[in-house]
């Protein structure tokens, strides 16, 4: 998955946490990796990245499930992003969870895409 920042930049210390749900809201996968660090600058590609599999998944139990994003600001942070992600499962195939004009903030912290 890569995170493309738009117009509203994530805050150097703001983190991210990033989980991938099937059809039942069970989480069967994370990215490990925080960001609590790192600005992503107007303008920035962030990625791709690849989750870590918790439980296993299918193409038919991937079906409804979401992409789910929420960050944890140290006081006001909004960040505008697109994302595109694949899932790749091992008999071949793939879905997406790709979706334009994010922006979760300190207020509405948690955003969440279909995955198609
Ligand atoms: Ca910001
Ligand atoms: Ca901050």
């Amino acid at each position: 998955m890569t995170f493309y920042t738009t117009y509203d930049n994530k805050d150097h210390d703001t983190k991210v946490f990033t989980s991938v749900t099937d059809h039942t809201n069970k989480t069967i996968g994370t990215l490990g990796e925080h960001f609590g660090d790192d600005e992503f600058e107007d303008g920035d590609a962030d990625g791709p990245y690849a989750l870590s599999l918790t439980e296993p998944a299918t193409w038919s139990s991937m079906r409804d499930g979401r992409l789910r994003i929420r960050i944890e600001p140290r006081g006001h942070d909004t960040w505008k992003l697109n994302v595109r992600s694949t899932l790749f499962f091992s008999d071949g195939t793939r879905r997406h969870a790709d979706q334009d004009n994010l922006a979760p903030s300190q207020r509405n912290r948690q955003v969440d895409v279909p995955i198609a």
